[in-house]
């Protein structure tokens, strides 16, 4: 085990036993919602994970210390701090450790952490990817690259249209990224079912999806999976509604030359802000829904024999 990671006794027990674990992010908590509604999501996710049957990993980093499996004072600390929080990313993993700092980690530090741990199976609700108008920003997540390196399949519900998933597939495609529909031949988009995009492979059933994880491991190709569960019909949110107001807030964000890392927690808060409660109901759904599949793809990876 590494010396900087604290791994929670529920989650290093689930582990050393062959039990299934989901990891979870913390940007989306400190960055990705409003508090309080931040914390609430973040402990109903984890009990919905522990409903399924798995151990839920929260992951970030406290007083330096990599930490998956968090308490709920942690959570709601990570929550009522918001944007105070560091976000940490890959790049911002060691200053924030070498300060003893507080974190809360993107996708691709989430992914570092859990592997760490030995955690194969993470849900949030939405990747970083490219952002649009990357040809000239070259603002690409890496979300991305870590997807390419680090091997845990990431269960969301595909990216927000805030970016160009166009160009995000393409990226995926060229790092050998397996991008799989869970019961749908179309890349989500997030708010939405359908972005107009196909994802490689749809697959229908848990148990196939953790086997194709086990099959790309075994051939030693490394690196990680985007597991696209689309939101539930009920949850999903009109197209032009959403469009028109993520062409607003990136209008906004261009206006106030939003730069860098702030970039997606600034898009975040003005598409929140600017639908009010609706987009973040729906925003709430569909990480429940994406726990739900993680906890079945955990419990079906750690059924293969002699897996974890
Ligand atoms: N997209 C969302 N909600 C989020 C994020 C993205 O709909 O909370 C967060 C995730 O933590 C993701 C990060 O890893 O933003 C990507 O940030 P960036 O684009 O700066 O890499
Ligand atoms: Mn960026």
């Amino acid at each position: 085990m590494n010396a900087l990671l604290d791994v929670h006794p529920e989650v290093a027990d689930a582990l050393a036993t062959g039990r299934p674990v989901v990891a979870l992010e913390s940007t989306i908590i400190s960055h990705g919602m409003p508090w309080p509604q931040n914390a609430e999501t973040a402990l109903a996710v984890e009990a919905e994970v522990r409903a399924q049957g798995a151990v839920p990993a929260t992951i970030a980093v406290i007083a330096g210390r990599l930490t998956a499996g968090l308490t709920r004072e942690q959570i709601e600390l990570l929550g009522r701090s918001g944007q105070a929080v560091a976000k940490v990313s890959r790049r911002d993993l060691p200053y924030l450790v070498m300060r003893g700092g507080l974190g809360a980690t993107t996708v691709a530090a989430t992914m570092i952490i859990a592997a760490l741990a030995g955690i194969r199976v993470f849900a949030t609700g939405g990747i970083g990817g490219v952002h649009r108008g990357a040809e000239t920003s070259l603002d690409i997540s890496a979300d991305l690259q870590e997807l390419a390196r680090t091997p845990v399949a990431v269960v969301c519900a595909g990216a927000k249209s805030i970016l160009d998933l166009g160009l995000t597939l393409e990226y995926l495609e060229t790092h050998g990224v397996p991008v799989i529909g869970y019961r749908t031949s179309s890349l989500p988009a997030f708010f939405s079912r359908d972005s107009g995009f196909g994802v490689d492979h749809r697959i229908d059933d848990a148990a196939d999806i953790a086997r194709l994880m086990q099959v790309k491991w075994d051939l030693g190709l490394g690196g990680g999976l985007v597991i696209a569960n689309p939101i539930p019909e009920r949850h999903a949110l009109a197209r032009e509604v959403i469009d028109q107001v993520i062409t607003q807030a990136l209008a906004e964000a261009q206006a106030q030359g939003v730069q860098g890392k702030a970039v997606t927690p600034f898009l975040l808060q003005r598409v929140n802000a600017l639908t009010g409660g609706h987009s973040l109901a729906s925003n709430i759904q569909l990480v429940l829904n994406n726990a739900r599949l993680a906890a079945a793809l955990a419990t079906a990876y750690a059924a293969l024999s002699g897996r974890k």
